[in-house]
């Protein structure tokens, strides 16, 4: 695939979800790269269905590509090279900008969540589901952590504010030059995401009710993308699937 792949983004209103509306466009679409930007969600998901809070002001964006647009080794740590895009994608809008990587699939900013990013299949296609906090930072109400803006870090770098579609189409440039290197390889990816990730953050796993008290810290990745931290007591844990807040 070539590094410049023209946008082919489909600019909606309201819709429930960017993944159910990309999911109906995938036949027409019959395989070439496409993407959804809505203005808002009306049931706006994250990962294991928790709820993405998604107003009018930010950007909810889905990008559709054939699985075999990807080399085979990129595609189980495509979470994280999602992660890698969006951090690009700031901070090439915003000078300065210092964003970071949560494991496995925010986009933190000075301790507060940015954004994050949702991976499904259908059939041979990979839906990359992106929420971005451009304009809102909403109130998280459950056990999550506080959320802020891509406008908060450009205000306080006296930068011009960001527009959703701006960074939509920055990610959609950033997503095809990273999968079209072919010098990329998985270990570059998990190597690129642990140098990009905020290790002074209090991480907590995901409960059914809210979040175990138990306070880790990330230490790093593995070569497969699994997160390894510390426990209180100094053991050590190697996470796989476990999602953290
Ligand atoms: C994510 O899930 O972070 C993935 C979010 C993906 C959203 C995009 S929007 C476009 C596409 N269409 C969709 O329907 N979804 C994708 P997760 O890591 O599970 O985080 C969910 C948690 O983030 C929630 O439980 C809250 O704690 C918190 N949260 C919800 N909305 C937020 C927001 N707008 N800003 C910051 N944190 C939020």
């Amino acid at each position: 695939m070539s590094v410049n792949v023209p946008p082919n983004i489909h600019h909606v209103g309201e819709v429930t979800s960017t993944m159910d509306a990309a999911r109906q466009m995938l036949t027409a679409a019959n395989g070439a790269p496409f993407a959804v930007l809505a203005e808002s969600q009306v049931k706006g998901r994250g990962t294991g269905e928790r709820v993405w809070i998604s107003p009018k002001g930010n950007m909810y964006f889905t990008l559709c590509i054939s699985e075999k647009s990807i080399m085979p080794e990129i595609v189980p740590v495509l979470p994280l090279l999602t992660g890698l895009v969006c951090r690009a994608a700031i901070m090439s809008l915003i000078n300065g900008a210092n964003v970071h990587v949560k494991w496995p699939n925010d986009i933190i900013y000075a301790g507060k969540k940015i954004g994050g990013s949702l991976v499904e299949s259908e059939g041979e296609s990979l839906i990359i589901g992106i929420g971005m906090n451009v304009e809102l930072a909403p109130p998280v109400t459950d056990s999550g952590r506080a959320s802020t803006t891509v406008n908060e870090i450009a205000a306080a770098l006296e930068q011009p504010k960001i527009t959703p579609t701006q960074l939509a189409e920055f990610i959609w440039k950033h997503f095809f030059q990273m999968i079209s290197d072919t010098t990329l390889t998985r270990k570059i990816v998990v190597t690129r995401f642990d140098a990009a990730m905020d290790k002074s953050l209090s991480l907590h796993r995901r409960t059914p009710t809210g979040r175990d008290p138990e306070e880790l810290h990330a230490i790093g990745l593995n070569e497969w993308g699994h997160l390894i931290v510390s426990r209180p007591d100094g053991t050590e844990d190697t996470l796989m699937t476990d999602y953290l807040f």
